[in-house]
């Protein structure tokens, strides 16, 4: 394999448990991370470690003898502020000055198309439009893309951004006919990010070559990411659900329900 030894935060999440199998063959010995109780290793290419990620002792000691990390773990929905600021906005300045410390020199960040969500779908946009953060989860990716940029400028450790559209087994409703990424094609994403030399800091959007998409990947397109899957197969079973109404934020933006998510309250 091609790595040693690779992090994988968030381990315990959807897309973790599928990662968990995908990665076994980039890597000798897989670390594997969350915050929950994950399924105990199967054998000695497998480490489990729970760690909150808003405890930097925590993270400094995970990172420890990795050759790379894939940070996925976090809060990975709109939520008050408060819940939002220690997994994913301390928890990302952990992962990257562990890296720096342990001399890791590549991340693959699990970015959001949630950046960018307060876009028009009827605009298409590559990695420099202007971020359009639809809430605190957003905004934590959004800050995260920046953590990325500056400890690369000043740094020199390489990330890539997938900001992802919609990763599950399949496009759960009309909005995520543009926004689906299947699991074939994240796994094919995440090893061309890790092994593609020269990344710098590359935004990348992680959806499949579906039929309507709203961004524009020629700005990464160092990374040859080539989506083999469409959403396009499962337009039958989606199109049989009620029709979505023309001033529906699902209907209106890319970022879908997560613009109009909100307020928490006062306290
Ligand atoms: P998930 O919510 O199923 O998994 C996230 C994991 O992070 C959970 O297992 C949770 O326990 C863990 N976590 C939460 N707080 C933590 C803390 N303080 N310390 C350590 N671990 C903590 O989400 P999913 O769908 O697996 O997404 C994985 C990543 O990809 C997330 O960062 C998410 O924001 C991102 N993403 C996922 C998309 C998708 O379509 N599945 C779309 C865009 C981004
Ligand atoms: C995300 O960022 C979420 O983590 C995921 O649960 C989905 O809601 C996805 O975006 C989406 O926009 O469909």
């Amino acid at each position: 394999p091609p790595f040693h030894r690779l992090l994988l935060t968030g381990a315990a999440g959807g897309l973790g448990k599928v990662l968990r199998e995908r990665l076994q063959p980039l890597t000798e010995i897989l670390r594997l991370s969350d915050i929950a109780e994950m399924a105990p290793a199967e054998g000695p290419h497998i480490e489990v470690q729970i760690c909150d990620l808003a405890d930097k002792q925590a993270v400094h000691q995970l990172v420890e003898g990795v050759d790379a990390i894939l940070h996925f773990g976090g809060v990975s929905v709109e939520r008050p502020f408060e819940e939002i600021l220690g997994p994913n906005i301390s928890g990302v300045f952990h992962i990257y000055e562990a890296a720096r410390r342990h001399g890791v020199k590549r991340v693959i960040f699990a970015s959001s198309n949630h950046v960018i969500g307060f876009h028009k779908q009827t605009d298409t946009i590559d990695a420099n439009a202007p971020r359009r953060p639809d809430g605190y989860y957003g905004l934590s990716k959004s800050y995260g893309e920046d953590m990325a940029s500056f400890y690369f400028d000043r740094y020199g450790i390489e990330t890539v951004s997938i900001r992802i559209g919609s990763s599950f087994t399949e496009p759960l409703n009309r909005r995520m006919m543009s926004t689906w990424l299947s699991y074939d094609d994240l796994v094919q994403l995440i090893e061309r990010g890790l092994t593609t030399p020269d990344v710098g800091h590359t935004v990348v959007y992680g959806a499949s070559a579906n039929k309507t998409v709203w961004w524009d990947n020629s700005k990464a397109a160092h990374l040859g990411f080539e989506p083999k899957d469409t959403s396009e197969v499962f337009r039958d079973k989606v199109e049989a659900q009620p029709p979505v109404p023309a001033d529906d934020p699902n209907a209106l933006y890319h970022g879908g329900a997560f613009t109009a998510a909100g307020p928490f309250g006062d306290d």
